[in-house]
């Protein structure tokens, strides 16, 4: 394991052991441990032989082998343990915006809630509010919030979906009687946010390939175990299906466990219209089976052009795959360089060399650094006169990378409640572009907010609009905000909009990029990093792109250094004509 996913395990031990009501000081030392991992600046490896880990202060002993044990098994029998031990329904309980374990915990033990369900009743019955540190304001948000997490369901972030799918696709994929297999279902798709994760194989022998999935150690629970399928409940509580398939089967297998179901009913539409038969084993014609090797032979079948899975929504794909007119869809390497991110100046965890060196080693061109404004005091926004030294900074390392790598200065200008720019004209017009974005009142009418950022948009400094909505996938909904109107500012005043690729935003959603997009309006992806770990989110947004429709040419951090500098400059002359 690396750093990260250490620093990870660390703290849902913390968060479990808090829920639990064990020691607090106990639970403080998981805390501090991952935030000691997070900051250490060379990699987990040399720390533990270097003995840099074992000298690092809040890291005693026993922590200590926890940490190598993780790093060099990745697994820790201690960890499981938790999780198995901790009601699932209470761990649940954190997803209630506002719910944190010590709340969870002074409700299990004054009402013994332990699930939603017990949550809701207690809530609904009103003996939430009398609870010490709770009241009437607190009962009735969590009610709010239950409605939530009940839309949302139980699904996660497709960030963790790829991150728990790797190493058993990866296991599935190496198993000697596989032929060939694939990731399928919404994960394929690359949608926000996933339900079930999906594989499928081919192989001549399905049988032992079945026996060894439902064994591997991340899963926890086995749901279904046939001759073709079998499905287990992960540790982390989300549902992986496995199906194996004769490797004829295969891309008719492929096509439909990819979905969506939407897709799937036009293609067997589709194909009944021109006398044949599709199912998830075969293509039937009158004179029998029709042979296809690969996914593009069926969409050809259908005189189709291959359907990349991001567009299988049934959002006009169809009509486009037979006109040859789907989008070459953009690719992670299209991208030259980004604009949204934080450094230590404000909430940033990483020096500016830092986040430039790491943009520099993902084979980026160019950065650009937009720390936050001085009314995002949360946030350590910056004064004018720490602005003008980060300008400093930013000079001198540009001169050091001269041609070969460029730091572009911005900002996150926070947009005020009534539209207006946290900076003045002057401070702002000094930097070479300005993200705005909206950090406080959020709970302003949708009339009132529209007009608000519509303004901001419409500020002849304003370059670029940051997470337009502000919604957090799976923990709070976004602003009331008429979208439409604001992809209208931004297409007629030439501001471009960001898709912020931070896995918990994704914001622009797909349906309003592709509405964007129809607008002509100018889209950006942005990581909004604050690590440089947090640089490699950019393939997040790439994948909104895709399914948004998206080609290369209608995202700006495509272009070269030069051509990106002289568009800063044209819409700005632009917009103050
Ligand atoms: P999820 O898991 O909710 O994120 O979404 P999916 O799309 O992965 O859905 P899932 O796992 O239930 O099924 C995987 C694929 O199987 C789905 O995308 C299309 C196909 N499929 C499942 N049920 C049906 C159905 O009733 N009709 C059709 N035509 N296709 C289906
Ligand atoms: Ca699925
Ligand atoms: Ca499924
Ligand atoms: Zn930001």
């Amino acid at each position: 394991m690396n750093t990260e996913q250490v620093a990870r395990v660390l703290d849902e031990m913390g968060t479990l052991l808090e829920i639990r009501g064990e020691n607090p000081f106990r639970c403080r030392a998981y805390h501090n441990a991952a935030q000691t991992l997070r900051a250490m600046p060379s990699d987990l490896t040399e720390a533990l032989s270097s003995g840099k880990l074992a000298e690092a202060s809040g890291i005693g002993s026993t922590l200590f082998a926890k940490i190598a044990q993780l790093a060099t098994t990745g697994r820790l029998a201690e960890f499981e343990e938790l999780k198995r031990s901790t009601p699932p329904g209470l761990v649940a309980l954190l997803r209630i915006p506002g719910l944190g374990p010590k709340k969870i915990k002074a409700l299990r033990d004054a009402l013994s809630i332990e699930s939603l369900v017990d949550l809701r009743a207690a809530a609904e019955a009103g003996k939430i509010a009398p609870i010490k540190g709770f009241g009437a304001k607190t009962e009735a948000k969590i009610l709010e919030g239950i409605a939530f997490v009940e839309s949302v369901g139980d699904r996660i972030l497709l960030s963790d979906a790829l991150r728990l799918i790797a190493p058993i696709f990866a296991a599935v994929n190496r198993h000697p009687k596989v032929i060939r297999s694939e990731i399928c279902g919404s994960l394929r798709r690359r949608k926000e946010t996933i339900g079930d994760l999906d594989i499928l194989f081919s192989s001549d022998d399905p049988g032992p390939v079945l026996d060894d999935f439902v064994r591997l150690p991340q899963a926890a629970q086995v749901l279904a175990h046939g001759s073709t399928k079998a499905s287990v409940r992960l540790i982390e509580g989300v549902q992986c299906d496995l199906r194996g398939v004769r490797d004829a089967e295969f891309p008719f297998a492929l096509n439909y466990f990819t979905g969506s179901k939407e897709h799937n009913i036009v293609m067997r539409r589709r194909a009944i219209a021109r006398g044949l038969k599709l199912s998830e084993y075969s293509l039937e014609g009158p004179g029998g089976a029709i042979a296809c090797r690969s996914e593009a032979d069926i969409y050809k079948a259908l005189g189709l052009a291959e359907i990349p899975p991001e567009l299988r929504e049934d959002r006009g794909e169809f009509e486009a795959a037979e006109h040859g007119k789907l989008p070459h869809l953009i690719t992670q390497t299209d991208l030259t360089g980004t604009f949204h991110c934080h450094t230590t100046y404000s909430d940033g965890s990483a020096s500016l060399q830092e986040m430039a060196d790491g943009a520099r080693s993902l084979g980026l061109r160019y950065l650009g650094i937009a720390d936050h404004s001085k009314s995002a005091g949360y946030a350590g926004g910056l004064s004018a006169d720490r602005v003008l030294e980060q300008r400093l900074e930013i000079d001198k390392l540009n001169q050091k990378y001269g041609d070969s790598f460029r730091i572009f200065k911005g900002t996150e200008c926070d947009i005020m409640t009534d539209g207006s720019l946290d900076y003045p004209d002057d401070l702002l017009a000094g930097f070479d572009y300005v993200v705005a974005s909206v950090h406080s009142n959020f709970g302003l009418s949708r009339a009132a907010m529209t007009a608000r950022i519509v303004r901001a948009i419409r500020h002849p400094l304003t370059t670029m609009l940051g997470h337009p909505t502000g919604r957090l996938l799976l923990a709070r909904e976004g602003y009331d905000v008429d979208l439409d109107a604001v992809i209208e500012a931004a297409a007629e005043t030439g501001t471009m909009i960001e898709i912020n690729a931070n896995p918990h935003r994704l914001d622009l959603d797909d349906v309003h990029c592709r509405r964007a997009k129809d607008r002509g309006v100018r889209i950006v992806i942005n990581p909004d990093a604050h690590e440089v770990e947090g640089l490699k989110d950019l393939e997040f947004g790439v994948y909104v792109a895709r399914r948004g429709g998206l080609s290369r040419d209608e995202v700006v951090n495509t272009r070269s250094t030069e051509s990106i500098a002289a568009l800063f400059e044209r819409i700005r002359s632009e917009k103050s004509t």
